[in-house]
């Protein structure tokens, strides 16, 4: 997690099924740590990761593709694991060594099932994981039955980071609710940081106090901020997300769109 002291090299591998956008999750992270300096694609053969003769000809992951890249001065490993049945095997060996994992997964709730494995893997493994649900640009449910749907499939219970801001039938950007920013997507580029809706308002509220009960469940000092309606810093509910996660008793969620850079 930024912000922390560096220990080596962190290996976060990026698990879920196949076609969910693990490899163009990696991509867009070594874009946006500057790694590369374009945003290569798998749908047209552009991508750093699948580079394999197999790998382009299937259109998906064959092996373990493995990057390096360096953040916020802190040095990364990316293990990509193909989501295919036939390479699990290797993937939970790979998993296993890892620090951290994000299950990428699709936003629909009726795809919600293929993240079942990945997710049973990692309970049962003990490794801390994120779940990122990629597509957000195809996005036209609520995030809300998604993770209603995911619940049942994880042990820890699923915290939403970010609630998404909707134009019409599109999510064009998020609000952060532990930062309690909002961000506007913006095409291949950095998202603009904007002021919450005036419509979003109330709703960022209950979300937000919804996340703050869930970390309240395991922080007698974050429940009794609650009851005595004081606001908790922003620095106490960063770390309280950072250490349910490492401790494995929440999993954050988070949206994005790997193919846009976006999130
Ligand atoms: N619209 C859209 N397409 C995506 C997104 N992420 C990945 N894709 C496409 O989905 C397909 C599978 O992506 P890939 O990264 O290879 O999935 P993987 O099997 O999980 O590694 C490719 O054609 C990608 O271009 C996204 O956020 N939005
Ligand atoms: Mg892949």
């Amino acid at each position: 997690m930024p912000g922390t002291a560096a220990n080596g090299t962190r290996a976060i591998a990026l698990v879920g099924p196949a076609g969910a956008g693990k490899t163009s999750l990696a991509e867009a992270m070594l874009f946006a740590a500057g790694a590369t300096d374009r945003l290569g694609s798998t749908a047209n053969g552009s991508s750093i990761g699948d580079s394999s003769p197999e790998a382009r000809q299937r259109g998906g992951s064959t092996e373990v593709n493995l990057y390096n890249f360096k953040y916020l001065d802190d040095e990364y490993a990316l293990i990509d694991v193909p989501g295919s049945i036939g390479f699990a095997a290797d993937g939970a060996r790979a998993v296993a060594a890892a620090d951290l994992a994000i299950v990428v997964v699709d936003p629909d709730p009726a795809r919600a099932p293929l993240a079942a494995p990945a997710l049973r893997m990692l309970d049962e493994l003990g490794i801390p994981h994120l779940i990122y649900v990629n597509r957000i640009d195809q996005a036209h449910g609520r995030i809300r039955d998604l993770l209603t749907a995911l619940q049942p499939m994880s042990v820890s219970p699923l915290i939403a980071r970010q609630i998404p801001i909707w134009d019409g039938e599109k999510v064009s950007g998020f609000v952060d609710l532990a930062l309690e920013y909002a961000f506007k997507y913006r095409a291949g580029q950095e998202s603009e940081r904007i002021d919450i809706p005036a419509d979003l308002q109330s709703r960022e509220i209950e979300a937000r106090t919804h996340m703050l009960e869930q970390l309240a469940d395991h922080d007698d000092e974050l429940l009794e901020q609650l009851l005595m309606d004081e606001t908790p810093s922003r620095e106490k509910v960063l770390k309280d997300l950072a250490r349910e996660t490492g401790e494995n008793i929440g999993v954050s969620v988070l949206f994005g769109c790997a193919t846009s850079s976006w999130a």
